[in-house]
């Protein structure tokens, strides 16, 4: 058994107590009779940040006389939720900070509830990143995170007569206390302008650029704390502001409000996250937004370096390496090329040389929609001098390695260029990843096949070796210890403290599945969680619901590959057998929904609607006698997850085979116990392997059945025909009986399944689906199978720690040492 308990601080519960008051006084500037919650909240913060300074501070100084190789884990997106809660815990002072707030009158959980969620991503991706940096710095690993300071993040969500509205985010309209200004570390980053042909005076062919525009970035670091806090590693996001010295002409020639336009122009590039999950949006601020990040990051990550090897580059990759997560910060390829060619004088052979030793590419997903093209002429408009560069590797890689491999081979050489052609010409950043990157990984199993056999086959074919799986993995200390402490303080007893950096002690658990005394205990904290839920249901909706009916829950982004709307039919399907038979053969249930859906995917917001109505007309029917409930929670979000997650007997991971790439909501919601009902689709198949298939529910085609009915030609209006209940609540849905006035209203859902074509087949997996959701209702009518399957979940999800996922990533990529601190 490795690793000591987490080294918590010699820090009790008076001193804690004396630390807050004194940061009431000197740093909020008010006083305990007077404080509000969030000067509470705060004046915590500061004391917690006593010691996370200062384990920065040791942190830092160690990784710098060290002079280790890092790790730059540049992402668009860091969905970071709430930090005060992660950074007791992980300092180890949890319950040394709940107690001194009770001492000064005051409930933790209420203080902890002030904080907004940082939420600085749309999704998986962005969850996945905040994870990956909590287990760097739990490992001991020097790691950056290199993002975007995004005033807005993700959009709070509304209901308005049923309808998603969204409203602007303000996580920091306030300000933040988790969150340290660097403006000695303030970077320039050129834009738009030309590029002009020069000689030196030795006569070589140089490239100038001249921008027509400068930003400035400045840079926010967020402290990340490891738990037991040895390594506190920062988050550095980018905040773009207008450039001073830019703009002093424009002041000078007497433009003052000129200038304040050209401010706010500046400001706009990290003013607000896209809201698009999986569809690729092509706007000219999202590329400006994304080399401003790299741009800034790359321009850091060489002043460091330069630091301690001046003007010797033959170390820059062994001592840096940089993982792009999906193709966002794709051009950071480009700008290290022109930073070392252009600004520092490279040749072209070894500069191509260090940027293909330094960078590594994870891809997020197969769907065609989400691959990163961009226009040719938007490109050169915006990094005119990047284009060229573009142009220049792909012809090298075209003539220098395509050729070689397959001679005269146009068609492949069409298929491998960096550059599509056709009406309007594109960069496709996924082939700008595969040809600038040492490795290429998928994020499970399956993805990383497919990325080889479907996306990437002949990149495959041309570098051996590159393509490679890093499973995914989630934090157990933000995932399961701070959300689930019931369960936390139960597996505690039973294993000792330090399952939250070993998840697989908790297999030690497997041994009580079948003992009535473990079942009952773990069974209690499942209901009192589910009582915990059903309060919180009832005041964010006014829906009363049963704590021991089924809690079978979906929560993730909106998407028709993700099949909500196969949920939805299923929920109709129930309905229709309570109200033709009131003694419908089922365990009380209650579907709760949590999802956001991007702001222009119009069916994904019908699906959003019809859900919200369905909900209003299920919950209020007496005639089902309360046996099915239907929730959607508004505003969906990290914080929302740690509530819902513990309170979980069923996860929904029900997507179409083949196209989630890995999922991570299924992982947490397995670790607390929940029983998957899904597809052989992403990590659930290395879930059911894990967990056996005994203990979990699955349904529906694998990716080969799937792509044999596409290959053949799929036509749903078989299954519509030939399904009678299928057909019922399908054409229920044409009907004003969920719209009452308004038929028609919910049409467009039928219509996309039926004369849309249903590209995710989800008639052709409702039987399977609705069968396994019979299945998974019976095995809930018996007590001790169920609790024994769920204390197996619990016990057996040891994989599915993000710390493990970085070990992978280490040994297969990054090739980092451990540096110990202090
Ligand atoms: C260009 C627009 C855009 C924005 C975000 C395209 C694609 C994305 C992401 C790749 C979406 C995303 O979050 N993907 C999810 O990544 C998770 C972490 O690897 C996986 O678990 C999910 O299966 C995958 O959908």
């Amino acid at each position: 058994k490795k690793a000591a308990p987490a080294a918590s601080f010699s820090l009790n519960t008076t001193d804690f107590k004396e630390s807050i008051l004194k940061h009431l006084h000197s740093t909020l500037g008010t006083d305990e009779n007077k404080a509000s919650n969030r000067a509470w909240a705060e004046a915590t913060a500061a004391a917690a940040n006593d010691f996370v300074y200062e384990r920065l501070r040791q942190t830092q100084k160690a990784h710098f006389e060290a002079d280790t190789r890092a790790v730059h884990y540049l992402s668009a997106e860091f969905l970071m939720g709430r930090l005060l809660s992660n950074n007791l815990h992980n300092l180890g002072v949890f319950d040394a900070a709940a107690d001194a707030l009770k001492d000064l009158g005051q409930d933790i959980s209420v203080i902890l509830d002030e904080e907004p969620d940082m939420a600085l991503g749309n999704g998986g991706l962005g969850r996945l990143a905040a994870c990956f940096i909590d287990s760097l710095a739990t490992l001991n690993y020097p790691a950056i995170g290199y993002g975007i300071h995004y005033e807005h993040g993700l959009f709070r969500q509304e209901f308005r007569d049923n309808r998603q509205i969204e409203r602007p985010d303000e996580w920091r309209e306030y300000g933040s206390p988790f969150e340290i200004c660097r403006p000695e570390s303030v970077q320039q980053v050129p834009l738009f302008g030309y590029v002009e042909t020069v000689f030196d005076e030795t006569g070589n062919m140089k490239k100038k650029w001249h921008p027509g525009r400068v930003i400035k970035g400045i840079p926010w670091d967020v402290p990340i704390v490891g738990y037991g806090a040895e390594t506190v590693n920062i988050l550095r996001l980018w905040e773009s502001r207008a450039s001073d010295f830019f703009n002093w002409d424009v002041f000078n020639a007497g433009g003052y409000i000129d200038s304040q336009a050209e401010n706010a122009e500046a400001e706009a590039v990290s003013k607000v996250l896209y809201p698009n999950d999986e569809t690729e949006a092509g706007k000219q601020l999202r590329l400006i937004q994304q080399y401003f990040f790299c741009a800034c990051s790359l321009k850091d990550i060489i002043r460091r370096y330069s630091r301690a090897h001046g003007n010797d580059w033959s170390k820059f990759s062994t001592q840096n390496v940089m993982q792009l997560n999906d193709t966002h910060p794709a051009v950071a390829i480009p700008e290290l090329m022109r930073l070392l060619v252009d600004e520092h004088d490279l040749n072209w052979d070894d500069a191509w040389t260090i940027c293909r030793e330094s960078f590594a590419y994870t891809n997020h997903t197969l769907l065609p929609e989400a691959l990163e093209k961009w226009d040719v002429s938007l490109f050169e408009r915006v990094l005119p001098r990047h284009l060229e560069i573009i142009y220049e590797i792909n012809r090298r890689f075209l003539e220098d390695e395509v050729e070689v491999k397959w001679p005269g081979n146009d068609e492949i050489k069409a298929k491998l260029s960096i550059i599509e052609e056709g009406d309007s010409r594109k960069v496709r950043m996924g082939h700008l990843s595969v040809v600038g990157s040492f490795k290429v990984n998928g994020v499970a199993q399956i993805h990383s096949e497919l990325v080889k056999k479907d996306l990437f086959p002949e990149y495959d074919a041309l570098f051996p070796g590159k393509f490679t799986n890093v499973t995914n993995g989630i934090t157990p200390r933000r995932w399961l210890k701070a959300c689930n402490p019931r369960l936390s303080a139960l597996l505690t007893e039973k294993v000792g403290e330090n399952w939250p950096r070993d998840l697989e002690l908790l297999r030690d658990i497997a041994k009580y599945a079948d003992d009535p005394a473990f079942q009952k205990e773990y069974m209690d904290i499942k209901l009192a969680n589910k009582v915990d839920m059903a309060a919180t249901i009832l005041e964010l909706t006014g829906v009363e619901v049963d704590p021991t009916a089924i809690f079978d829950i979906q929560i993730k982004r909106l998407h028709e590959y993700k099949r909500q709307q196969m949920n939805l039919l299923h929920i109709l399907a129930l309905y229709r057998r309570l109200l033709e038979n009131p003694d419908y053969d089922m365990n009380p249930r209650v579907v709760i929904f949590g999802s956001k859906a991007a702001p222009g995917y119009k069916l994904a917001k019908d699906i959003i609607y019809a859900l919200n109505c369905i909900a209003e007309k299920v919950n209020s029917d007496a005639r089902i006698k309360g046996k099915l409930k239907v929730v959607f929670l508004p505003n969906y979000r990290v914080t929302i997850a740690e509530k819902l997650i513990p309170a979980a007997d069923l996860s929904q991971q029900i997507s179409l085979a083949g196209y989630e790439a890995s999922g991570t909501g299924n992982m947490k919601l397995a670790l607390n116990g929940a029983l998957t009902v899904g597809t052989l689709d992403g990590a659930n198949i290395e879930i059911a392997e894990e967990a056996g298939e005994e203990n979990v529910c699955i349904f529906g085609m694998n990716v080969d059945e799937v792509q044999a009915l596409q290959a053949q030609g799929y036509n749903p209006w078989d299954y519509y025909y030939s399904n009678p209940e299928l057909k019922a609540v399908l054409d229920w849905l044409d009907t004003d009986y969920f719209t009452p006035g308004k038929p028609g209203e919910l049409s467009s859902i039928k219509r996309s399944l039926l004369d849309g074509g249903d590209p995710y087949m989800a008639l052709a997996d409702f039987q399977s689906y609705s069968d396994a959701q019979k299945d998974a209702d019976s095995r809930y009518s018996d007590k001790a199978g169920w609790a024994r399957a769920m204390i197996i979940n619990t016990a057996t999800m040891g994989k599915f720690n993000s710390d493990r996922s970085m070990e992978d990533y280490v040994r297969d990529i990054w090739k980092l040492t451990k540096c110990p601190v202090k």
